[in-house]
């Protein structure tokens, strides 16, 4: 997500590599590198224009300083395109804050008003803050308003049953402002304390819709208006969002669909166009694809520098907290089984793509493109072709059982040979991690690896020699071309 600004910051950290001041110069060639990627990225010329010079006026005007000191007290080095990736991140983060992505409540209860034009995803919205919400303790009453399109009751309510969650239909021939008055009175009367308004949208912003939505409004009075916008709609949601925000107090803004589309310009502009702030992001069609907004988060994954908050974020949606502690202490004791890593892989798998995962590791933003989801597959097959006791002791693994094993999950006896050796060296890993890794098994391990971590699990390769970044490969290149030189000029003294 949001790929093309990424590279361009990248592209402009990269121009800076080596450079020893922050001169005029060397910040506009920078600056050219991410104003590209921001217009590619189709976020608005103006908010663009504003940002550069933001960034521009505070690299120039701020002296350098190549030593700071760190969290453990210690003197570092800092080299200008660190600090202008500093001044980036903050200006980033400015831009699309500050947000309070928390929803309000009145009389005790949340309630969600969804509006926005058509297809952009209110109604897979309304089940993802239903779930979201039921996560947290609530429970939701979804309403189905859009009477219109049809099969949408049906839609909304095949999302309300595959989640447990009601759905407040109305009677033939009520309109939706009866209808969402209706859905209160039930709340009430059934202790109900979330409502999640889904309204029907319209191809284009007109008189009718804006009358229904106010009217909504009024009967209900919603404690969140949340405005749906669809990243693929690219600098078009940024005008939709204005002229909705001119028409209705919006408290915010979901914006969906960012998994589809490099670009997601919007993402960044629409709070500086419409000052109004996007509370929640939709990446997947799936109902658990909604994650609460951090600008500071969406800002250090532009500039490739992870996201730890997000990370541990998605790993306690989907792990019990006290099990992952006891786990973490038995593995750091060295008592980690094939059971326990295939238990680890469906965590990573529940967590969401791989590719956006390796985003949220710092220093992996780089090489999410080789994350291969393919070899966790491959993993999981192998173990899941071993007897328990196999996988409770892998020593127990020989070549006839390896040989065995293979033929069950289709893959080849040296595949599992290698998957065994990665293992006990993993076990190794952990050992030596002791408690250092606690608390995020697994994860760990898998950051530790220095490289691509499937290669760890997968791939048989050497986690250093994995780490092909552009930088690694430009430097071998030199290496080469070095000792080149260096056995020519032996040869000729020869
Ligand atoms: N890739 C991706 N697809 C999404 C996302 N959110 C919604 N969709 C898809 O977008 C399509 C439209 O979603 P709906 O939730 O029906 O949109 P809507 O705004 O309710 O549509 P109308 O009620 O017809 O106005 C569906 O195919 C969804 O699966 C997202 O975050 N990512
Ligand atoms: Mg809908």
């Amino acid at each position: 997500m949001l790929e093309t600004v990424s590279q361009g910051f990248q592209n402009a950290t990269e121009r800076l590599r080596g450079v020893r001041e922050l001169g005029a110069t060397a910040i506009d060639e920078a600056l050219r590198d991410v104003r590209t990627s921001l217009l590619e990225a189709d976020v608005d010329f103006e908010v663009t224009r504003d940002f550069l010079a933001k960034v521009r006026e505070r690299a120039l005007g701020e002296k350098v300083r190549t030593r700071v000191r760190n969290s453990d007290g210690r003197s570092v080095r800092v080299t200008p395109g660190q600090h202008f990736v500093a001044i980036c991140e903050q200006e980033l983060t400015a831009l699309m804050g500050p947000v309070d992505s928390s929803l309000a409540r009145a009389d005790g209860r949340v309630s969600v008003l969804l509006l926005g034009l058509q297809g952009v995803g209110k109604t897979t919205v309304a089940g993802k803050l239903a779930r979201h919400l039921q996560k947290s303790g609530h429970r939701p009453l979804l309403v189905a308003a859009d009477i219109y399109r049809p099969a949408a009751v049906e839609q909304l309510q095949a999302i309300g049953a595959s989640l447990g969650v009601p759905v407040h239909v109305g009677a033939a021939g009520e309109l939706p402002p009866e209808i969402c008055l209706a859905a209160l009175q039930r709340a009430r009367n059934e202790q109900r304390d979330a409502l999640i308004y889904d309204t029907a949208g319209r191809l284009a912003i007109d008189e009718d819709l804006m009358e229904e939505l106010r009217q909504i409004d009024e009967r209900v009075a919603p404690a969140n208006r949340l405005l749906v916008c669809d990243a693929l709609m690219g600098r078009d949601a940024v005008n939709v969002a204005k002229r909705f925000s001119e028409h209705l107090d919006l408290d915010g803004i979901v914006m969906t669909k960012l998994d589809g589309d490099a670009r997601g310009g919007a993402a960044l502009a629409v709070k500086a166009v419409t000052g109004v702030p996007i509370k929640f992001l939709g990446t997947g069609e799936q109902l658990d694809r909604l994650e609460e907004f951090r600008p500071e988060g969406l800002a250090s994954r532009i500039l490739g520098m992870g996201d730890i908050v997000g990370l541990v974020r998605d790993f306690e949606e989907v792990v019990d907290e006290k099990q992952a502690e006891e786990d973490a202490e038995r593995l750091m004791k060295g008592k980690f089984t094939l059971e326990d890593l295939l238990t680890q892989l469906r965590t990573i798998q529940k967590m969401g793509p791989l590719r956006e995962m390796f985003e949220k590791l710092p220093g992996m933003g780089a090489i999410a493109d080789q994350a291969d989801e393919g070899e966790l597959v491959k993993v999981e097959a192998m173990i899941q072709s071993m007897t328990p006791k196999e996988r409770s002791d892998p020593n127990a693994i020989d070549k006839s059982r390896a040989a065995r094993i293979a033929r069950g999950s289709g893959r080849r006896a040296r595949e599992v040979l290698d998957l065994l050796k990665r293992f006990f060296q993993m076990k190794d890993m952990m050992i030596k991690l002791g408690s250092g890794g606690g608390g995020f098994p697994g994860m760990a391990q898998l950051s530790g690896a220095g490289g691509d971590p499937t290669a760890l699990l997968a791939g048989g390769a050497a986690p250093r020699a994995a780490l092909s970044t552009r930088r690694g490969a430009e430097a071998r290149r030199k290496n080469k071309r070095k000792q080149a030189r260096k056995s020519r000029r032996k040869g000729r003294k020869r």
